[in-house]
């Protein structure tokens, strides 16, 4: 009877918890309401078969109580139970995965009026990439990495020319714009992952993974590395401003060109004028 009476109680302290959490998601501050919907029937699916699962527990602890005069009975099959189980784990599970992949396929579908801008984790700091107006992104290799050019960008490639290069400041994107987000590191895997957003993606060496957002109120984000990646992992964090276009013009105004960076160090002046990398 007590053991059945604890478990009522943890039954009943862990929803009221979750009812009354001081923890919770952070106030959204882009369009991916449709992630936290998941999330939200995530909690709903799995707290329902966490609640059904104690409550079996603490009512089989009581019914099946020792008793001098009762003798177990032996029944190793249920046909109809196990059909029941079947057909209520599977719809639970549909209700796990199926919203996911519609979500999931909208995040990697950026619309064609998207801004670029590209993100690169090295240890343990962020670097962010930008067209100039109008341009596009230059490829990058890391055969390019080099002291001047830390993010590998083809110095061959036309479009690198009037890239912009933010080395270490803050990332600053314009309000209510569609914005794909470019990913990718130099040493080892990475996670760009900004709690307000509800949006992360693992960075890979070698390869460009990307996803794309809106967001939706202006402010000051921290981004966070959300994939263990050495020592240093903990203090790898950037900031994010979402501001207006008229504070995002003054912004871009003062970030530096790809080619400025490295014609003032060394390198980009120094490469033969036609190179082989095209
Ligand atoms: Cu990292």
């Amino acid at each position: 009877m007590i053991v059945a009476g604890v478990i009522l109680v943890i039954l009943v302290a862990s929803v009221l918890f979750h009812l009354f959490t001081p923890w919770w998601m952070t106030p959204i501050a882009a369009d991916w309401s449709t992630i936290d919907h998941t999330l939200r029937l995530t909690f709903w699916v799995t707290g329902a078969a966490f609640v059904a699962v104690i409550a079996f527990l603490g009512w089989c602890v009581y019914r099946y109580r020792h008793s001098e005069t009762r003798r177990a009975h032996y029944e190793p099959e249920s046909g109809k139970l196990e059909t029941y189980l079947g057909i209520a784990t599977t719809i639970g599970v549909v209700f796990l995965l199926a919203p996911g992949l519609v979500v999931w396929n909208s995040y990697i579908h950026p619309p064609a009026d998207a801004a670029e801008v590209e993100i690169v984790g090295q240890q343990w700091n962020w670097f962010y990439r930008l067209p100039a107006e109008g341009g596009k992104l230059g490829r990058a290799d890391a055969r390019f990495v080099t002291a001047e050019n830390p993010l590998g960008v083809n110095p061959y490639d036309p479009n690198s020319k009037g890239n912009l290069i933010v080395n270490g400041g803050d990332l600053h994107l314009r309000v209510n714009k569609p914005v794909k987000i470019l990913l990718r590191s130099i040493d080892v895997i990475h996670n760009f992952y900004i709690p307000e957003f509800r949006a992360k993606m693992d960075m890979l060496p070698g390869s460009e993974s990307f996803f794309w957002v809106t967001p939706t109120r202006t402010g000051t984000f921290e981004i966070l590395c959300a994939a263990y990646c050495g020592t240093g992992h903990p203090f790898m964090r950037g900031t994010l401003v979402v501001e207006s276009d008229a504070d995002y013009e003054k912004w871009i105004a003062q970030q530096q060109k790809f080619t400025a960076m490295n014609e003032q160090k060394r390198g980009f002046a120094a490469l033969p004028a036609t190179g082989q990398e095209k």
